[in-house]
């Protein structure tokens, strides 16, 4: 009598915890559906939880996004449609129900219909995949370039039509951060550029293989030792956009994180003039630290 009772509240248990999963998932499934899962990713920067793509600040990751959409809604489909014809397997097919099965080999028509239908859906696939690699791949004409070179563990930055002058960013360490700043995604120098220009991005590696990411612009491209990559970004909205170095290139990868300001045309001037000079005077000490150029007037001073 007992047990009968607690088999009872086991069963109905399970069948909450069951139906509680359904809901949840059901739940999850229509957020991403519907974008609203886009609200639970932060922009610029991963937040607690996220279950979506970070948000988008660039016509690139605006396309990324609907593409994976796009996907979702084919992989449920298919996933609904191989779940459907197994629960009709299950019940219509079992030893009780169809107890002398039938000896049928061959239907062409539905074999003709497992090839085709995916076939298709590979095809439908594949026409929008392919618009959004060459619109990644495709440079459209640039307004500036910024070029990229990873070191073991930090990135340098460069600006060849905006004054030539370069700097080195790197992380903030956490017990020196400001309250709103994230923390091993912060960095001392930022990389400041326009909004809405078109930034060429030119990247190379000093080292070992780095890998160039920002999620919120769809970019990630290999940092690779003697060789030049490009791709591009046009930030459409203001604000400070984070993202990491995305090849294991040693001890510290976790900590070279990328940090991108993206401010109006009168203070990128503005803050250009500031960066001429300020990263202009940091050039000799530099030189002299690492040893290869000893000025003849630090050389005298020595003596
Ligand atoms: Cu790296």
């Amino acid at each position: 009598m007992g047990v009968t009772i607690a088999m009872k509240s086991w069963i109905r248990n399970a069948a909450r915890t069951a139906a509680g999963f359904i809901v949840g998932m059901t739940g999850l499934l229509v957020l991403a559906l519907t974008g609203t899962g886009a609200a639970l990713a932060g922009t610029g920067q991963p937040s607690p939880w996220q279950i979506n793509l970070q948000g988008a600040a660039s016509p690139v990751m605006e396309s990324i996004h609907s593409f994976h959409t796009f996907l979702l809604v084919i992989i449920i489909g298919v996933v609904l449609l191989v779940l459907a014809l197994l629960i009709l397997v299950i019940v219509r097919f079992n030893e009780k129900s169809n107890p002398v099965p039938s000896r049928t080999t061959h239907n062409t028509l539905i074999e003709v219909l497992w090839t085709v239908v995916p076939v298709l859906i590979l095809v439908a696939i594949a026409i929008p995949s392919f618009r959004l690699l060459f619109l990644e791949l495709d440079l459209p004409k640039a307004d500036l370039t910024v070029k990229v070179t990873g070191h073991q563990w930090y990135w340098s930055y460069e600006y060849p039509d905006n004054g030539a002058f370069s700097f080195d960013s790197l992380m903030v360490a956490t017990a020196d951060l400001k309250p709103d700043q994230p923390r091993l995604l912060t960095v001392d120098n930022e990389v400041v550029v326009p909004v809405n220009k078109i930034v060429r991005i030119q990247v190379t590696a000093a080292d070992v293989i780095h890998s160039f990411a920002l999620p919120s612009f769809g970019v990630k491209i290999d940092a690779l030792p003697g060789r030049l990559n490009e791709s591009w970004f046009q930030a459409t909205k203001e604000g400070v956009y984070y993202g990491q170095c995305s090849e294991l290139c040693g001890r510290d990868h976790a900590f070279m994180p990328i940090a991108i300001r993206v401010v109006s045309d009168a203070e990128f001037a503005s803050w250009v003039e500031k960066a001429k000079q300020e990263f202009a005077s940091v050039e000799t000490p530099e030189r002299l630290a690492q040893g290869d150029i000893v000025p003849a007037v630090a050389g005298a001073a020595a003596r």
